[in-house]
């Protein structure tokens, strides 16, 4: 047999994959020897999906029928782990959703009948009618995380609901808040650390088993001796590994960075240069926090002021060649300070000995990490799981701002700003008009997100949409749909999701494999998994402009009747709004599930001409390279001096937010108390959680994590041995807060911060009567979630999934 290159197996895992996108026979034509021997092994890329990282890897599929996963190497962001090698069995796991399913029983009990899939849209179509009709379609919300993100402003504007609205505020508003006010960026994909050139990382609240790209890009600085500080309550397996863990208490991360900042300044460890060009450290503020401008020295023009050290004078922060970083004094009737100085008065509030009495890390530990962080022209990572106190945002502040303060933005081993490929949006709405992708137009939404009304600046707060089924306003919400989600192990408060899920008329699951929240569905819907339909993304952890095709690699096992998503919801549209489906070019032909496939396909051409357009590059050689490769790149990051304009008020780095004036926020990093009860007597903890490699969001189901995850709850021995507590026993844990009780195996260890209880999150607590078998095994151990409360900043949303308990021992 003739030697396969890899280049003909990957075109070749392109073609079967198109051949089977367009259902053609994967039959070649004129079968010859080579044909047939490229056929015996094809490479198919594909974005995984067994975590939010979105890794491109290849699906090998050997003639003798063998099927396997490997990591696209070539791919700007390659993945591979052992949650993406186990990714076949979310395909053929034993407990996939098989048919689309409708309660039987009460809401709560998870009693099911099989219907077909013309019952079961019909049927959500006729309920969702009366529903608009009743209530209006803002009545009606999505709720999802990654599953067809891109699609869901189409599918929720075409229905005329504004409220699509993701998990972010469990995950990284609080980060993404920050990101917004210091750099004018947005979720945690916008920034990162340059690893492969990175010097000296600290890692706040963040294990670094999450994209594992960026594991891989750390492989080139790890020869060159960079040095990881893990700053964390307790252990996770990377610090253990290899770095230096620095155990805090929880809650306390932005006096611990507070702290550095303040030995950073008292010991001028700070780039002077950086800080004068790049930053906004030299603006003058008034006594009223707003900054000095020419309209208040009377002069023409609106820009902010600085004082110029050469002319002597106050100039325009665009003109000054040499504005003061310190500098205090009366002008124009104000009384002026630089926002260094202000930033300086801030952080002398936390120097080391003052943060220890709140972090708990010892003064002489935090003085020596900041020095060795600017000596060594660190970086701190800029967080991506933050929902953890409902206080984090500024906590991330503060780590920009060390960023900012030794010059660590767009420089090499700081952190990049992402070049992003500049996807277009399914659709947009104003109250004016709602445009789609697909060259269609509705009138405009006039009902405003739910969310936003009551944390105004950063978007996909769930808990609002609980107030408001609940409560009814500032409108009522009736139905959801939860799209590849589990609120159970995802948001605060499950008693009033669980409320706010019996209050609605109609609640419709999207998923693969039976979550908690089917239990409380009137449909379960069951989904094809990433590996069986094809997505166009931008490509995630990376600097460089890029998207990805993860291809359709393979058919849902024999038995599955499972749909894609995409369809699901645009069939649903069709059967509740036609004329609004209709005005979008979604039309009755697309019912077939056949001829579904030229929708999707004149989409992706929208798409792609719309880059091809922003790029000026042919759509063809896009569209090869995607069905090739699985990924084009349209620019490169490279490391610069610094930022150059920046989507920020003053396009500057904003050590003093001038956004966060506009919000009456502060424009200094604080810390402030977390909003739950702290524990006090001895049998109390906090309880934190999170991950490591085993763990994982979206497919937890898989049966190498179920059998590898530890659903123990961890504890220092001291703690232990002072409550007579042994490795294996039985405690139970009770809400300091909502006093709700439940029970797990203890396992004592060193790697958890005395006072403090850990647990791997979404590993145990299930309760769902669709979990059968040896995945029972998931109903063990606690779901931490519910030990919270509606814990919230308030400005954007960020929840707080740490939560404090009592404990008893109740049995060996
Ligand atoms: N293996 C794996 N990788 C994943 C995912 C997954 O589920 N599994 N999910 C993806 C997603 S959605 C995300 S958002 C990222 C998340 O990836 P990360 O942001 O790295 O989040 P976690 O891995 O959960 O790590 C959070 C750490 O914060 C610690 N912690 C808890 N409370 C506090 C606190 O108050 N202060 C400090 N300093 N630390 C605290 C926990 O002990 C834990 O070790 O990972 C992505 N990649
Ligand atoms: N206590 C605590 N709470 C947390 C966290 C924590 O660390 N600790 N982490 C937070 C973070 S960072 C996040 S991002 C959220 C994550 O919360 P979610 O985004 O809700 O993620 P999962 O809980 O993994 O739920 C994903 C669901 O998608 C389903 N799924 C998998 N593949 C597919 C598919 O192809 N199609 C469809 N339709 N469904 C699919 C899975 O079966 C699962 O039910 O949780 C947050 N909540
Ligand atoms: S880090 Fe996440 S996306 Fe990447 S290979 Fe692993 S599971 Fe897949
Ligand atoms: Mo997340």
């Amino acid at each position: 047999m003739a030697e396969l290159t890899r280049r003909d197996a990957i075109k070749l895992g392109a073609l079967l994959a198109i051949a089977s996108s367009l259902n053609l026979p994967v039959k070649v034509q004129r079968p010859s020897r080579e044909v047939e021997a490229s056929a015996a092994t094809a490479r198919i890329p594909v974005m995984c999906s067994m975590c939010a990282a979105g890794c491109g890897i290849l699906l090998v599929k050997e003639g003798n029928g063998t099927v396997y996963v490997e990591p696209n190497l070539e791919h700007p962001q390659p993945g591979l782990c052992a949650r993406a090698a186990s990714a076949l069995q979310l395909w053929n796991h034993p407990l996939r959703l098989k048919k689309p399913l409708k309660r039987v029983g009460e809401r709560g009990e998870g009693k099911f009948q099989e219907v077909d899939w013309d019952t079961a849209l019909n049927e959500i179509a006729t309920k969702l009618k009366e529903i608009i009709s009743k209530y209006g379609p803002e009545s009606v919300v999505f709720t999802y995380h990654d599953f067809y993100a891109w699609h869901m402003p189409l599918i929720a504007f075409t229905l005329g609901t504004p409220n699509h609205v993701q998990h972010a505020s469990c995950c990284h508003n609080a980060s993404t808040y920050a990101r917004m006010l210091v750099l004018g960026a947005g979720g945690p994909p916008t920034v990162d650390p340059d690893y492969e050139r990175a010097r000296y990382v600290v890692f706040v609240g963040r294990v670094l088993c999450a994209a594992m790209g960026m594991v891989q890009r750390l492989q080139k600085a790890r020869e060159s001796g960079v040095k990881l500080v893990f700053v964390d309550p307790r252990m996770g397996n990377a610090a253990m590994a290899e770095g230096e863990w620095v155990p805090i208490l929880p809650g306390t991360d932005a006096a611990f960075l507070l702290s550095m900042i303040h030995v950073i300044l008292s010991e001028k460890l700070y780039d002077e240069s950086f800080l004068k060009k790049y930053t906004n450290a030299t603006f003058l503020i008034k006594p009223d926090g707003s900054p000095l401008t020419e309209k208040d020295l009377g002069r023409e023009g609106s820009d902010y002021v600085v004082y110029d050290a050469d002319a002597k004078d106050f100039l325009s922060y665009k003109k000054s060649k040499n504005p003061a970083l310190e500098w205090e004094g009366d002008v124009a009737g104000f009384h002026v300070k630089t926002a260094f100085l202000l930033l300086k008065e801030r952080a002398s509030q936390y120097a080391p000995e003052q943060a220890e009495k709140i972090c708990g890390v010892p003064a002489d530990t935090i003085r020596r990490i900041a020095r060795e962080f600017a000596n060594a022209r660190g970086v701190v990572e800029d967080g991506w799981w933050s929902a953890k106190n409902a206080n984090d945002s500024d906590a991330y502040r503060a780590a920009l701002t060390l960023n900012a303060l030794v010059g660590s933005i767009e420089t090499a081993g700081g952190l990049y700003i992402k070049l992003g490929s500049k996807m277009p949006p399914s659709a947009t709405a104003t109250a004016e008009k709602v445009t789609t992708i697909t060259g269609g137009t509705l009138p405009g939404i006039r009902a405003k997100r739910i969310d936003t009304q009551k944390y105004p600046a950063v978007p996909h707060v769930f808990d609002a949409v609980l107030d408001a089924a609940l409560e009814g306003k500032p409108y009522p919400v009736k139905a959801l749909f939860i799209v590849g989600a589990e609120p159970f192990t995802r948001d605060v408060n499950t008693e009033k999701l669980k409320k706010a899920l019996k209050a609605m008329e109609l609640v419709v699951v999207i998923d693969v494999v039976p979550n908690d929240s089917v239990d409380y569905a009137d449909y379960v819907l069951p989904d094809n998994i990433f590996l069986e339909r094809e997505e166009l993304t931008d490509v995630k952890f990376t600097p460089h402009a890029a998207i990805q095709l993860s291809h359709k690699a393979l058919d849902p096992p024999p038995g599955i009747d499972a749909r894609n998503g995409f369809w699901i919801m645009m069939e649903i549209l069709r059967r509740t709004v036609p004329e609004r489906a209709k005005a979008v070019g979604y039309t009755e032909e697309y019912s077939s599930y056949e001829k579904f496939k030229e929708f999707e396909a004149l989409v992706k051409r929208k798409v792609l001409e719309s880059l091809s357009k922003t790029w000026n590059v042919p759509v063809e050689d896009i569209e090869k390279s995607l069905e090739e490769k699985g990924f084009y790149v349209f620019k490169h990051w490279m490391p610069k001096a610094g930022p150059g304009t920046l989507p920020t008020p003053s396009g500057l780095v904003e050590i003093y937010s001038l956004a966060a004036l506009k919000y009456n926020d502060d424009p200094l990093p604080k810390w402030k108390r977390p909003p739950y009860t702290l524990p006090s007597n001895p049998d109390e903890f906090y309880l934190v959680s999170g991950r490591d490699q085993f763990v994982t969001a979206h497919a937890v189901w898989t049966k190498n994590i179920i059998h590898l995850v530890d659903r123990r709850v961890w504890m220092n021995p001291n703690d232990a041995k002072r409550l007579g507590i042994k490795d294996g026993d039985l405690i139970e844990l009770e809400g300091l807060d909502n006093h709700y009780k439940a029970r797990a195996r203890v396992k004592v260890t060193n790697r958890v911060r005395e006072g403090v209880l850990f647990v791997y999150s979404r590993a145990g607590g299930r309760f769902s009567r669709l979990i059968t078998g040896e995945y029972e095994v998931m109903k063990e151990g606690i779901n931490p979630n519910m030990f919270t409360l509606s814990w919230l900043e308030p400005l954007n949303g960020s929840t707080g999934l740490n939560s404090t308990v009592k404990v008893r021992r109740v049995g060996a």
